[in-house]
């Protein structure tokens, strides 16, 4: 498998479920800003979306959409239990968790890395960040991954996305439970191999 990604992205969270799954697989890097991949190809060649995380499986099929990939990854190695068994109450808990990071965090991080951003739809996208950290923030404090004792593919996003936080200045403090998660989770081996792969670490 070879995963497309881009340091620190959104693609962070099924670079770090491949390595938490023990996959072989390889990485290409893609510049966001010209759409090359690190060996010079057109991205959007291969993923007409243009954004990353693409997964290129062994058999040449391509799976974009961060959430499906990790769902996908976690689904081939079912020991590892990254993701509850499909059809089951506790994996759509999982499934509420990836959708309330991709669309209540991650999409609201996206206008503070967009130098065309307004400053008003800016501080929109804050407010909206201050009023949904807490409620992650509030399970976490009973518990120390998204949904029990357990590290699951959810936790692989959260963790990606509140790393951002540092990137643009939105300040954790008020969370504590969220900056210990970060450190906890941020301690995994996979994770630390994953940063290490991407260049993150300094
Ligand atoms: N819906 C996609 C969103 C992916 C996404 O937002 N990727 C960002 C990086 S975090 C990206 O590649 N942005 C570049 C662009 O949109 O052109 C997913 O969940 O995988």
């Amino acid at each position: 498998m070879k995963l497309y990604f881009s340091p620190g992205a959104c693609s962070l969270s099924p670079h770090i479920v491949l390595r938490e799954a023990g996959f072989d697989f390889t990485l290409e890097k893609v510049n966001l800003r010209n759409r090359q991949t690190a060996s010079g190809v057109d991205y959007t060649t291969i993923n007409p979306k243009g954004y990353v995380p693409a997964l290129e499986l062994d058999n040449g099929e391509l799976l974009t959409e961060g959430p499906a990939i990790v769902q996908y990854l976690a689904d081939q190695v079912p020991d590892r239990r990254l993701a509850p068994p499909c059809g089951t109450l506790e994996r759509a808990r999982v499934q509420e968790w990836l959708t309330f990071i991709g669309t209540e965090l991650h999409k609201n991080f996206s206008p503070l890395f967009n130098p065309a951003a307004t400053d008003d739809a800016k501080e929109a996208a804050r407010a909206n960040l201050a009023r949904r950290l807490p409620i992650a923030a509030q399970v976490l404090e009973g518990r120390p991954y998204l949904t029990g004792e357990a590290f699951t593919v959810a936790d692989a996003y959260l963790f990606t996305v509140l790393t951002w936080t540092r990137l643009v200045d939105v300040d954790l403090s008020p969370w504590p439970s969220l900056g210990a998660y970060l450190e906890r989770v941020g301690a995994r081996p996979s994770v630390q191999a994953a940063m290490e792969a991407e260049g993150l670490k300094r």
